[in-house]
């Protein structure tokens, strides 16, 4: 169906570093820790050797913070914070070409994408916090809300950038400094911005960006100059860290995994729908905590539904990921496609019926051809784990209240999308889902200015909005 056929984006406008070091107390400096090797996960070639942190590292990074934080930042005027963060932003949209050519690099996600969600929403963050940062005494919490201390965060590899600005942007905002460990396999667009951050002329020590494996998060977590720590990662690694808070004081938010319902019913538009379910399922490869990963339809409509979304789904093209027609790009890490796999499995094992979407795949690098399963039952591994990948579990319902039911039969609650053409039952349905966020006749929706966060084992706490405030303030 595609007559315009733009050529690749060019790798060369990342301007990549065949090493990049770590990020500390306003320098670029040598980790003690075993150097990393960034993948690029669409080929399997080393992209960059990258500078990793050991424990004394974190203990340094934590001073600096701690310092910054005495010294400078928690002083400044809010009128002044709010520029260095208006600066970032500024910085972001003028880098923005480099940055989403990295970021897909790296993560493995279409250019298109990154070009178009991840950094303009990663700026959009940076912008939305700078407006709060000298309006702190009006957001509602009383005159003098007073930031926390030092934030140690954490985040995942799916969203590398936008997850960075959404824990950076809002510690910033309410006066904290930060130190923030990027995932081991996609530390290279962090390392950009805190190039970012010494171009805005930020003080040093307010951003510390430490890469590291798992053991520096939870070295970083564990530190007892730490103030705060947020994470966003696996479900398992988020109780584990809750464990380790417990007890300290620290303020902690976690933002972990989920298995949304994404529900059908009968009056729905079904060509929306369609669009809906697939954006829901196969944007970023389904590497989305709030991936739509459990459709839910009505059964007078599913063979119809399920014929139009197969007819769809065929049309997604998977590939090099920048390519600017490519619709799926690279499974993010060997380890991640052979988790995939195991559940996709797992799915056929216990008795559901598996569709392939026939595309092309390359011949390297990790890559996972759209999947469907029907037949699907509640009992299931595929109904019931985050595959975090592209690969849909079709369940199906008589009444809606069947359909409440199924949906929040699940330990997690981050996010749900509802499709029909009544006001009234969306917002019925809406009032009885527990999960976070609800979308209603659209799917992965992101705005800085509304809170997003889980319900049960996704996790607690808000992000972005007023309430994301909450996080870094004492109110
Ligand atoms: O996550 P980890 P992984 C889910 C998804 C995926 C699974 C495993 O289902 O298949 O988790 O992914 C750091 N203390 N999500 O293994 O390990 C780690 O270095 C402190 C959902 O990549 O949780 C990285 O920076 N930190 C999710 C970050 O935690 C630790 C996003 C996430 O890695 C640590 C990612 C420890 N003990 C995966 N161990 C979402 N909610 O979006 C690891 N880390």
């Amino acid at each position: 169906p595609w007559e315009y056929a733009p050529a690749p984006e060019s790798r060369d406008i990342a301007n990549l570093k065949p090493s990049y070091r770590m990020f500390v107390g306003g320098e670029f400096t040598d980790g003690g820790g075993e150097p990393l090797k960034s993948i690029d996960p669409a080929t399997g070639e080393v992209l960059a050797e990258v500078a990793s942190a050991d424990e004394s590292d974190v203990d340094t990074a934590v001073r600096a913070a701690r310092s910054a934080f005495d010294s400078t930042w928690s002083t400044m005027p809010g009128t002044e914070r709010a520029k260095y963060l208006f600066r970032i932003a500024r910085l972001i949209q003028e880098r923005g070409r480099e940055l989403a050519v990295l970021e897909t690099l790296d993560n493995g996600k279409p250019i298109r994408e990154s070009r178009d969600a991840d950094i303009p929403t990663a700026a959009a963050h940076f912008f939305h916090h700078a407006g709060w940062a000298d309006k702190l005494g009006h957001a509602g919490y009383g005159p003098d809300p007073r930031p926390l201390g030092v934030a140690g965060q954490v985040i995942p590899w799916n969203f590398p950038l936008l997850m960075l600005a959404w824990k950076i942007a809002p510690a910033l905002a309410c006066g904290n400094t930060v130190v923030l460990k990027p995932a081991e396999t996609t530390p290279l667009s962090a390392l950009v911005f805190a190039e970012i951050c010494q171009q805005a002329g930020l003080p040093p020590g307010v951003v510390n960006i430490l890469p590291g494996a798992g053991d520096i998060g939870a070295a970083l977590v564990a530190h007892p100059g730490v103030d705060k720590v947020a994470f966003t990662g696996s479900t398992e690694v988020g109780k584990q860290i809750q464990r380790t808070v417990a007890g300290t004081g620290k303020k902690l938010t976690l933002e972990l995994g989920g298995k949304a319902a994404n529900i059908v019913f009968d009056d729905a538009p079904l060509d929306q729908a369609v669009e809906g379910i697939v954006n829901g399922i196969f944007f970023n490869q389904g590497h989305v905590c709030c991936a739509g990963s459990r459709l839910l339809v009505q059964e007078s409509v599913a063979e119809e539904l399920l014929e139009r979304l197969r007819a769809r789904i065929r049309t997604l093209r998977v590939g090099d990921p920048l390519d600017k027609n490519t619709d799926v790009g690279a499974i993010n890490s060997a380890e991640q496609l052979a988790r995939i796999t195991e559940l996709a499995d797992s799915g056929d094992a216990e008795g559901a019926q598996r569709w392939t979407s026939p595309c092309p795949l390359p011949d390297r690098g990790f890559f996972f051809a759209p999947t469907v399963f029907s037949g699907v039952q509640q009992s299931m591994r595929i109904a019931r784990e985050e595959i975090f990948g592209p690969v849909l579990s079709v369940l199906t319902f008589r009444t809606p209240a069947e359909a409440i039911a199924k949906a929040n039969n699940t330990p997690y609650g981050l996010s749900a999308g509802i499709w029909s053409e009544k006001g009234s039952r969306i917002l019925w349905a809406a009032q009885q889902l527990r999960a976070g966020v609800v979308w209603a006749n659209t799917f992965n929706r992101f705005d800085p200015t509304a809170p997003f966060g889980g319900y049960q084992e996704s996790g607690f706490g808000r992000e972005g909005g007023r309430a994301g405030l909450e996080a870094y303030l004492d109110v």
